[in-house]
């Protein structure tokens, strides 16, 4: 079995070229290129009532947005994250000279445990900064319990998280603020690009700044800020998805279900547990392979690969494992059990909304056909 064209974890959708010429056409008209142009006022707008979050500020990407969002909560010191994440989590923190503070992960979501935060808490630590990995989310309201108790920031990296719902509310609206990633990779994209939801017009007016150099007007710098702007190609790509945010999400979901009806009760493949009370975005589709299924999950890894077919061991390696990390005390395997196991089994298959229903019949076909 060989695939033509090979086939990726994920591609990003590509809506009818035609349909990007006008706004191309309104930026070469009005030479307006970045620096909060028309479409990216437009953009902002448009998300906060796609979302149904009361303010947006977007940036160039995701991580720019991360190490914006701990500068505006002035957050130092130590914080408390997951190692089961994409490495930019942990180096935003890097970066702002914050140390990370690993805590594991529980078993069913892969969300950081509520149940293992406090215990590593010390009076250094600042905040936390949870992850709604694979769009699952994490246990807001534990996490906000445990914030309000010490006194602690909560700043969800929801890279994955776009359009994902807990409790009957968009899951951005948790914490003090929330930070997306609309890279290419993800389910909503504006090329790179990324996005701080928050939930007032001060903290909006504080992050504006900070990614604009610090600038109040023409003449005024308020803080030492950093160039993180999104320009107005990314923001108009972004206008355009989120016309075919429905087609993108709808299509996305229609794998999700065929993966779950053909995978699931197959020995030695388990599929992430979604909770019922969440509405998801279906961007990621994680499976573990178990010691009970007869290929290893790298061996797995490489017969899809021989296939031309790019699945990918997402998380793996845990972020704590990295050389710059492993020497912190949290990074310890005994204190990462659960993080480790799973990075260890897990592959994520293709899913995108371009995914050929033939394609995916022969991922579904790979994967049966070893047993
Ligand atoms: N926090 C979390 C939890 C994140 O997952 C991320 C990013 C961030 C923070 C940081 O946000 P950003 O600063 O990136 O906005 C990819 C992405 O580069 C990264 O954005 C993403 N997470 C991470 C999970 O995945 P790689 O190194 O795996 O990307 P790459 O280039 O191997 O792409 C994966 C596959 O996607 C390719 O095999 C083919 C396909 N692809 C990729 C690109 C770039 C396309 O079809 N078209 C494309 O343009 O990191």
């Amino acid at each position: 079995m060989n695939f033509k064209k090979p086939v990726y974890v994920t591609q990003p959708y590509m809506p009818p070229l035609e349909e990007f010429v006008p706004y191309l056409e309104q930026i070469w008209d009005s030479k307006w290129l970045t620096n909060n142009g028309p479409y990216h006022r437009q953009l902002e707008k448009e998300l906060c009532e796609y979302l149904e979050v009361p303010y947006v500020s977007l940036f160039c990407n995701g991580t720019l947005a991360l190490m914006v969002a701990l500068q505006v909560l002035r957050i130092t010191d130590e914080v408390i994250t997951t190692p089961y994440s994409f490495v930019a989590t942990a180096h935003s923190l890097h970066w702002s000279n914050i140390q990370p503070v690993f805590v594991d992960i529980e078993p069913v979501t892969f969300a950081i445990d509520p149940q293992k935060i406090e215990a590593a808490i010390t009076p250094r630590t600042t905040a936390i900064v949870p992850v709604h990995v694979y769009g699952n989310p994490c246990y807001v309201d534990e996490i906000q319990r445990i914030a309000d108790t010490h006194s602690l920031k909560v700043i969800y990296d929801a890279a994955h998280a776009f359009g994902v719902q807990c409790n009957g509310k968009s899951v951005l609206n948790y914490g003090d603020l929330s930070v997306l990633s609309f890279h290419a990779t993800k389910i909503f994209t504006t090329i790179e690009g990324g996005a701080i939801v928050c939930h007032d017009e001060e903290m909006k007016r504080r992050i504006d700044s900070l990614k604009n150099f610090g600038f109040a007007d023409e003449v005024t710098v308020v803080v030492p800020g950093i160039n993180a702007k999104m320009n107005e190609f990314q923001a108009a790509f972004g206008l355009l998805q989120l016309k075919h945010i429905n087609h993108i999400l709808s299509r996305s979901a229609e794998i999700d279900c065929r993966y779950r009806e053909e995978l699931k009760g197959i020995p030695g493949i388990r599929l992430l547990h979604r909770p019922a009370e969440s509405h998801q975005n279906y961007s990621y589709f994680p499976i573990l392979v178990e010691p009970d299924y007869p290929l290893s999950r790298d061996a797995l890894y490489q017969y899809f690969r021989d296939q031309g077919i790019y699945a990918r061991r997402y998380f793996y390696p845990i972020i704590s494992d990295f050389p710059m990390y492993r020497g912190l005390p949290s990074a310890a395997a005994a204190n990462l059990p659960v993080a480790k196991s799973v990075s260890e089994r897990v592959l994520c298959l293709p899913i995108y909304p371009d995914l050929a229903k033939d394609d995916q019949s022969k991922i579904i076909e790979i994967i049966k056909s070893n047993l």
